[in-house]
């Protein structure tokens, strides 16, 4: 009696061994299809994040370089009997000058003829100048509305470098 409540309990235990294994099976394959999942995502957005993010640092650099090179350069100027304020301006080659020149006392001009300016305007008058100094060197610049005895000497100079 005792023999075979052994066997028995050896069955039993080898049911349940075996019932035991065949769990393992489907769950090692779910463990793998989790660890796939976790070891695959990772790897696409990796590879698709470095070339975007080259990508917009390339432009970020191409468009600090057009910033640059492409520079406005604004001047408020005073035109008076007989000079220019600022008499000097410096610019470098390239870049786009804007003048705003106004008269405090009688009609003056500027002319620049070497970039194609020539204004005039009353006092109180407030004349936008732009031009492109696409030309390096010293030009003079002056005044090309007669305003007084001291006239020809109303001028100041445009340096670009
Ligand atoms: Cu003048």
């Amino acid at each position: 009696m005792k023999k075979t409540m052994l066997l028995l309990a050896m069955l039993s235990i080898f049911i349940l061994a075996c019932g035991g294994t065949q769990k393992t099976a489907p769950e090692s394959q779910v463990e793998k299809q989790i660890l796939d999942a976790l070891t695959t995502p990772p790897a696409p957005p990796s590879i698709a994040g470095t070339p975007a993010d080259d990508a917009v640092q390339e432009t970020e650099v191409v468009a600090d370089t057009t910033t640059t090179s492409a520079k406005v350069v604004e001047i408020d100027m005073i035109a008076k009997q007989f000079e220019f304020i600022p008499g000097v301006i410096e610019v470098n080659e390239g870049d786009t000058v804007k003048i705003h020149v106004t008269s405090t006392d009688v009609a003056h001009g500027l002319a620049i003829p070497e970039f194609g300016v020539r204004e005039s305007f009353d006092k109180g008058e407030m004349v936008d100048i732009e031009f492109v100094a696409d030309k390096k060197g010293e030009f003079n610049f002056f005044c090309s509305v007669p305003c007084g005895s001291g006239h020809r000497a109303m001028s100041g100079t445009l340096i670009v470098n």
